[in-house]
């Protein structure tokens, strides 16, 4: 169906009024055994529970998506779905991908993978992987272990899987690769936590680096982006996909966790960091970019928006990619100039209550007599 812009926006940037994928986007042939004689009663055989997380690619003049498809079964996977406008049309490709596992330790679960070109020229995957934690106590059948899996492509078809991440934290997720080398070497935003789903005492934004793909040890983690007290990034923070680069330095975007009476809340969230030093984050406007909204509150896991895609086009539009809920896949519309713009003049978070009246307060001041 065509996918119409929101009537309403704020100016940094437009939503869609369609979600641009959903398990019913599912392709027939992945669902049902068509052939009558083992199939009389036209039964689905294989049923797919979400579309969500999306790692994101320009592709020969089309919009892809690597999509985090979820079986009923709750194992998930990457399919890739493309579209010719990047707004609707969605339609996967034939087959999922086949990201080959590493034998002597195979995962249970992979999610969420960032698709990055490299300026190595590869196109890398960076993703989540999930085990069964060897040290959980007999019974517990929930403690896990996320680490960063690593695999790389020229044509999203053929994955070469790499070894995982190695790095000193117990856990690692929402890894990210930086497109650029920094003085030669592979710069990766990272964030260590102590446990699968608690970040511990540390936690935030972290950035390493590594020498070489193929042995991916971590060296010179430090957090770049920490948690804080009273902000939309309390409980925990990730980054979503790989920067874009603008003249005034690298556009993120991240999530920010906080708790609430009703579980956790994901809302995302910009920030700019330096062209010369990528460590140094020199914009952080206060509280959250995008948060859900009507229907995109309501899924699997409430209250949540989660991204890890954007494309940027060669005419400075930038198609933003994100899930609800952990179900389904969204698209909001803007330009390099206008997030440029957002992130660069939007008050900072001055902590306080008293500091935020003070910034209105500037605001309204500034614009008297316009009003
Ligand atoms: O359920 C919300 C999100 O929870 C996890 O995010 P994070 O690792 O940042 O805590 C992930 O499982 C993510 O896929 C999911 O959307």
């Amino acid at each position: 169906m065509k996918n119409l812009p929101e009537e309403d926006s704020n100016g940094i940037y437009v939503r869609y009024k369609k979600p641009i994928l959903t398990s019913d986007h599912i392709p027939i042939h992945w669902r049902y055994d068509l052939n009558p004689d083992s199939n009389p009663n036209s039964l689905e055989r294989i049923g797919y529970n979400a579309t969500m997380n999306s790692g994101a690619i320009k592709w020969h003049d089309n919009y892809v998506l690597c999509v985090r498809v979820e079986g009923n079964d709750r194992k998930s996977f990457f399919a890739i779905a493309e579209s010719p406008n990047g707004i609707d049309n969605f339609k996967f490709w034939d087959k999922p991908c086949v990201i080959p596992e590493i034998k002597e330790n195979p995962e249970t679960n992979v999610y969420d993978m960032r698709l990055v070109r490299h300026e190595d020229g590869w196109i890398y995957g960076i993703f989540c992987t999930e085990r069964k934690d060897p040290n959980a106590p007999k019974g517990d059948t929930s403690m896990a272990v996320a680490n960063a899996g690593i695999v790389r492509t020229h044509d999203l078809i053929n994955w070469e899987r790499l070894p995982d991440l190695i790095s000193s934290a117990s856990q690692q997720r929402n890894v990210v690769l930086h497109p650029e080398f920094v003085k030669g070497k592979y710069a990766l935003y990272t964030r260590p936590q102590d446990g699968f789903v608690d970040v511990g005492s540390g936690g935030g934004i972290g950035l390493g680096y590594i020498k070489n793909m193929e042995n991916p040890v971590l060296e010179d983690e430090k957090i770049i982006y920490t948690r804080q007290y009273h902000t939309i990034y309390e409980l925990k923070n990730g980054l979503g996909p790989s920067p874009i680069k603008t003249n005034k330095g690298w556009l993120h975007l991240a999530h920010g966790v906080r708790n609430t009476a009703s579980g956790l809340r994901y809302t995302l969230y910009m920030f700019m960091t330096d062209l010369n030093d990528i460590s140094k984050v020199i914009h952080k406007p206060a509280g959250h970019f995008m948060a859900p909204l009507g229907e995109e509150r309501h899924g699997d896991v409430s209250n949540v928006l989660f991204s890890n895609g954007w494309i940027e086009d060669c005419d400075g539009k930038v198609y933003i990619y994100y899930a609800s809920c952990d179900t389904r896949m969204h698209v909001a519309t803007s330009t390099v100039d206008r997030l440029v713009d957002y992130v660069t003049n939007t008050p900072e978070d001055k902590f306080t209550s008293k500091g935020s009246v003070e910034t209105i307060i500037d605001l309204i001041d500034k614009n008297k007599g316009l009003y």
